[in-house]
């Protein structure tokens, strides 16, 4: 593959243990490759240039494990690292995958599982500040509902507000410095989740006790499933300065959560995100929160981990191409102009407003050149231009 696309350490990318760990296994099959262990995991995302992993809790160490095993985990873990290289910017944990958990986490029924599913946030967080890890990412999979008689979702809504608000305490009184990251999605493994999009959670975040240490962690899959445009989400988290992560794959609308490789089916609307985000200089890691397809052996999932990346890297330089190109930059300025008057004052009172005389057919008649604009970033994209 040519050099120019190689992942830099600059480049920020990360995957999680249970992306280039998954086993594919599906709801209708087994699992089709074995399990490897975190640290064969951290030699494959070095082996692919990856600059970082992440881990839920369990991804790491076991639930049942003992404190000589966690211990023993994390030793062997941290070396692995240190031979490699790979640095951990974010750690998470596990609220969805023990039956205790069935009918959700922080947002159950049950006060003992809501306690019980704190507890496991906090060492979880315990965890991601031994290797360093900044942002915590929270992904409510098991917060929702198969009927709504089970409780009133403005009480879920509640029990979140609380087991936040305490997490940030925790993060505080321990100095771990953690910026949480709140993870929507519709549904899936719930029939219907709270908090479904990013702007649900945006509008959630102003009514924590400290809203300065919650922002989001769109995901492009989540946003894609109910048909929304993930880049009109992740803009208005980065316009409100919550933008603290980003989880990138790739998802055909209105299919299960498909986490497909970054830029393998949207192509045009993942180059819309990279160019976004490289334009506002978004600092975060790039984290792919996708996984190879089950026909693959370990072969084929460093081919998948080697696609994010080498997508994400054509797409930055597309991105360049467009910005730099003399007929896109000509159709920008055209579009952008108010010839033909009325010349708006700088500040426009309401005072001032009122006395403008407009002349609306006039301005019905300005030429919007999007054809020729979205053909011209089309023959970029297919580099032709
Ligand atoms: C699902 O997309 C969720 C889980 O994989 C994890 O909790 C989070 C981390 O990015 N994404
Ligand atoms: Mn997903
Ligand atoms: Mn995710």
């Amino acid at each position: 593959m040519a050099d120019s696309f190689k992942p830099r350490p600059e480049d920020k990318f990360t995957f999680g243990l249970w992306t280039v760990g998954n086993r594919g296994r599906d709801p209708f099959g087994e699992a089709v490759r074995p399990t490897i262990s975190p640290v064969d995991i951290v030699a494959l995302l070095a082996e692919c240039g990856a600059w970082g992993v992440n881990f839920h809790d369990n991804d790491l160490v076991p639930i049942d494990a003992t404190a000589s095993e966690r211990d023993k985990i994390v030793k062997d873990f941290r070396a692995a690292l240190k031979k490699h290289g790979l640095v951990v910017p974010m750690a998470t944990v596990n609220l969805f995958y023990d039956p205790v958990f069935r009918d959700g986490a922080l947002t159950s029924n049950d006060c003992r599982v809501r306690a019980y599913a704190l507890q496991k946030t906090m060492r979880a967080m315990d965890l991601g500040a031994e290797f360093g890890a900044k942002i915590f990412v929270m992904w409510g999979g098991r917060e929702g509902t198969e009927s709504d008689a089970c409780r009133r979702p403005d009480d879920a809504i509640k029990r979140l507000r609380e087991a936040i608000n305490s997490l940030c305490e925790y993060s505080i009184s321990q100095k771990y410095g953690y910026k949480f990251a709140l993870e929507a999605k519709p549904n899936e493994p719930r029939g219907a989740i709270y908090f479904p999009t990013t702007g649900a959670y945006l509008g959630f975040i102003p009514t924590l006790d400290h809203p300065e240490m919650v922002g989001v962690n769109p995901e492009v899959a989540h946003e894609q499933m109910p048909g929304l445009n993930v880049l009109h989400s992740v803009a208005q988290a980065w316009e409100a300065g919550k933008l603290f992560h980003i989880d990138l794959n790739d998802q055909e609308t209105g299919k299960y959560d498909q986490d497909f490789r970054f830029g393998s089916v949207n192509p045009k609307a993942a180059f819309f995100l990279v160019k976004f985000l490289e334009d506002v200089g978004y600092s975060g890691p790039r984290h792919f929160d996708a996984h190879a397809y089950r026909t693959e052996d370990y072969e084929g999932v460093k081919d998948f981990a080697r696609g994010c990346m080498r997508t994400y890297l054509i797409l930055k330089q597309k991105a360049k191409e467009w910005n730099a190109n003399p007929e896109i930059k000509a159709t920008l300025k055209e579009i952008a102009s108010c010839n033909g008057g009325p010349k708006l004052p700088e500040k426009l009172t309401s005072a001032k407003l009122a006395d403008i005389e407009f002349d609306r057919v006039h301005l019905a008649q300005k030429k919007l050149p999007y054809e020729r604009l979205d053909q011209l970033t089309m023959d970029v994209l297919f580099g032709v231009r």
